[in-house]
C-alpha cells in the first residue's frame, strides 16, 4: 500500500476516462499542477470496467476518439468501423503513455469527499486511502454511465453460482461453456453480449423486462485504403461533427417524414439501416417528435424484426410496445434478434411472468423455476448522476449536492452549480452528454473549462460560480426542449425511471451538439455570462 498523500495542487481531477484524461492533459499545457484520482486500477473509464463478451462503441470508431492532437489521429489505425472495448482501452493505453498522462493519477483510489473552504474558495478533498488534496478547481470527469444499478430482486445473495454485472466485467473474462446462463436486461449490453454467451452456452435464458429497439451495427473491418482516406478528410469529418445533432458526421433527412412520398421514406429507412445502428433515430428530423413521424419508423423497425426471428410469437415479444423508437437509445447489435432462433436460447418475457425471486440455484417467475450456473446483470446504471450523487460534495453554506439535486440535477449548461464555485461537471446532466459522442463533448468541455480559468488569471480573479437565475433559466430552457419531443414517454435512464425513487427528469440537454457548442462559445464570449466572479476572502485579507 502506498503512503498517504497530503497535497496541494491546482486542479483536482477525479476520473481516468476519457474525459479525466484529456483533462489533465489541457490543464497541465496551461501549467496547472493537476492530480487525477481514478477508483480503478488502470485508465479507460467505460472502457476499463465493461469488458463483457460483445462489449463495442455505438459511435464509429473514428469519431469516437480525441480529435485534439491531429498527430494522434493520423497515427492510430482503427481496425474496425466500430471498436472493441479492447480496441478502445489499447487506444485510451496508448493516448496515456503517448502524452504522458499515467503519473498524474492515484489509481485504485476513490474520492469520498469534495468539501469546499469558504474562505479560501478552495476544495478539499479526500479518498478511501486517506489521501486529503486541497486544489483550487476541483474536475468532476466521473463519467455518465459509471454506477452499475444491481437491481434489489428478492434472494440475490443467496444464489450460489457466479454473478457478473456487464459493468464490472472480471478481467480474465467468463466461461461459459457447459453452462447454463441466465441474463437480466436487454439494454445495450444485455444486447451486445447475448449472441456471444449463446454461442458458448449449455443453454440461455434471457430475462427480458422490456423489449428494445436495435439496428444492425453493419460493422466491417477496415483496410489501409479506408483508413487513408478517413485520414485525408479528418479535419472536415471533425468539422461536420461539432455541428452536427449527436457529434458524428450525420445529419437527419432535410424534409419531415411525413413530407416525404412512401417510396422516398423507405429508402431512407433502409439507407440508414444499412449504416448501422443508433443513428436510425435521426434518419428524419421529426422521429422522435411526433407520434406520427416515429410511428412510420417503429412500423419499419418492427417489420425488419420480425423477418429475423423464426417464431413470430417470439417476435412479437422481441418487439417494443411501452415506448417511441429512439426515445430509449437503439442500440447497435450484431445478430441480436437471429439469436432467438437458436435451439439453446429462451426468451423469459418478465412483463407476463416477472421474476419473483432469486433462489441458491436460479431464477423463480411466477411460472417456473429456472436453474442457472451463472447470472448476468445487464441491469445498467445509475445514469447521470450515480457517480457524483456517491461522493460527499458539499459546497457553500454546508449544503451537498445531493441536497441541491433531490428534484433532479441543476446546472448551469451541465457544467457549473450555483453554490459550488470552481468546481466542474463534465459532460453533466443539462449538456448533450450521452445524446452525443461523449469523447468530442469532453474535449468540448474541458477546453471551455480551460478558458474559463485563463478568464479568471486575465481578471484576476479566484472563483467562478454559475448564478442562481442563469442555472434556473437553463434547466427550464432544458425542460421545454425535451417537452417538444417523445423522449419524457419512455421510462428511460435518461428521466432516471430505471432507478427506483430517482427523481422523473430528462437530464440531458436535447437541443443537439452543435447549437449547444455555440451557446458555449457565446456564452464565453460575453465574458462568461450566467456565471459570478469572485476573489477569495483568504487573498482579500492579505
Ligand atoms: P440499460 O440500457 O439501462 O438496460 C438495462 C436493462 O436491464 C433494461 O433492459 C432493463 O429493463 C433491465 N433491468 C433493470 N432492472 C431490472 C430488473 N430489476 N428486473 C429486470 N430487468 C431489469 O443499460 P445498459 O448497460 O444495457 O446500457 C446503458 C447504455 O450504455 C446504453 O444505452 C448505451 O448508451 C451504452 P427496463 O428497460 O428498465 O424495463
Amino acid at each position: 500500500a502506498r503512503a498517504n498523500r497530503i497535497d496541494t495542487v491546482d486542479a483536482v481531477v477525479v476520473g481516468a476516462g476519457f474525459a479525466g484524461l484529456y483533462a489533465v492533459y489541457k490543464l497541465r499545457s496551461l501549467g496547472l499542477t493537476v492530480r487525477g484520482i481514478e477508483t480503478a486500477a488502470g485508465v479507460g473509464g467505460t472502457w476499463y470496467w465493461n469488458r463483457y463478451p460483445g462489449a463495442r462503441c455505438d459511435v464509429e470508431s473514428v469519431d469516437y476518439s480525441y480529435s485534439f492532437s491531429p498527430e494522434l489521429e493520423q497515427e492510430w489505425n482503427w481496425s474496425e468501423k466500430y471498436a472493441t472495448q479492447p480496441e478502445i482501452l489499447a487506444y485510451i493505453n496508448h493516448v496515456a503513455d503517448r502524452f504522458d498522462l499515467r503519473d498524474h493519477f492515484l489509481f485504485e483510489t476513490r474520492v469520498t469527499s469534495a468539501e469546499l473552504d469558504e474562505e479560501s474558495l478552495r476544495w478539499e478533498v479526500r479518498t478511501d486511502r486517506g489521501d486529503v488534496l486541497t486544489a483550487q478547481y476541483c474536475i468532476f470527469a466521473t463519467g455518465a454511465l459509471s454506477t452499475a444499478n444491481m437491481p434489489n430482486i428478492p434472494g440475490r445473495e443467496s444464489f450460489s453460482g457466479d454473478t457478473h454485472h456487464t459493468g464490472h466485467w472480471p478481467h480474465e473474462g467468463v466461461d461459459f461453456t457447459g453452462k447454463k446462463v441466465g441474463v437480466i436486461g436487454t439494454g445495450s449490453s444485455g444486447i451486445q453480449s447475448i449472441p456471444l454467451i449463446a454461442e458458448q452456452a449449455d443453454h440461455l435464458y434471457v430475462f427480458q423486462r422490456s423489449a428494445n429497439y436495435s439496428v444492425p451495427a453493419g460493422n466491417m473491418s477496415w483496410d489501409d485504403e479506408m483508413r487513408r482516406a478517413i485520414k485525408a478528410g479528418y479535419a472536415e469529418r471533425r468539422r461536420l461533427s461539432r455541428e452536427s445533432g449527436g457529434g458524428s458526421p450525420y445529419n437527419a433527412h432535410p424534409k419531415s417524414a411525413l413530407e416525404v412520398s412512401e417510396e422516398e421514406r423507405r429508402a431512407a429507412y433502409e439507407e440508414r439501416w444499412k449504416l448501422g445502428g443508433v443513428l436510425f433515430a435521426k434518419t428524419f428530423p421529426d422521429q422522435t417528435r411526433t407520434d406520427a413521424a416515429n410511428a412510420t419508423a417503429r412500423e419499419f423497425a418492427e417489420q425488419k424484426i420480425r423477418r429475423l426471428v423464426d417464431d413470430p410469437a417470439i417476435a412479437e415479444k422481441l418487439i417494443p410496445n411501452d415506448h417511441p423508437i429512439g426515445t430509449k437509445r437503439i442500440v447497435t447489435d450484431t445478430h441480436y434478434f437471429e439469436t432467438y432462433n437458436r435451439p439453446n436460447v429462451t426468451l423469459v418475457d418478465l412483463k407476463e411472468t416477472p421474476i419473483e425471486s432469486i433462489t441458491r440455484s436460479g431464477i423463480t417467475t411466477t411460472d417456473t423455476e429456472y436453474t442457472l450456473d451463472t447470472l448476468v446483470f445487464a441491469t445498467g446504471f445509475d445514469a447521470m448522476t450515480g457517480a457524483l450523487d456517491r461522493m460527499r460534495i458539499v459546497g457553500r453554506a454546508g449544503v451537498s449536492l445531493a441536497e441541491c439535486w433531490s428534484e433532479g440535477p441543476k446546472t448551469y449548461l451541465g457544467v457549473g452549480v450555483p453554490g459550488f464555485p470552481n468546481m466542474f461537471v463534465v459532460t453533466g446532466p443539462g449538456s448533450p452528454s450521452v445524446l452525443a459522442n461523449m469523447v468530442l463533448g469532453a474535449e468540448q468541455h474541458i477546453d471551455w473549462i480551460a478558458a474559463c480559468i485563463e478568464h479568471l488569471w486575465e481578471n484576476d480573479y479566484d472563483a467562478i460560480e454559475a448564478t442562481v437565475p442563469a442555472t434556473d433559466r437553463w434547466v427550464e430552457h432544458c425542460r421545454e426542449l425535451a417537452s417538444t419531443t417523445l423522449f419524457p414517454l419512455a421510462n428511460s435512464w435518461y428521466m432516471g425511471a430505471n432507478i427506483p425513487g430517482k427523481p422523473r427528469v430528462f437530464m440531458p440537454y436535447i437541443g443537439g451538439f452543435g447549437a449547444y457548442g455555440k451557446i458555449l462559445a457565446e456564452v464565453a464570449d460575453e465574458g462568461f455570462r450566467g456565471f459570478d466572479f469572485c476573489r477569495s476572502r483568504t487573498r482579500l485579507a492579505d
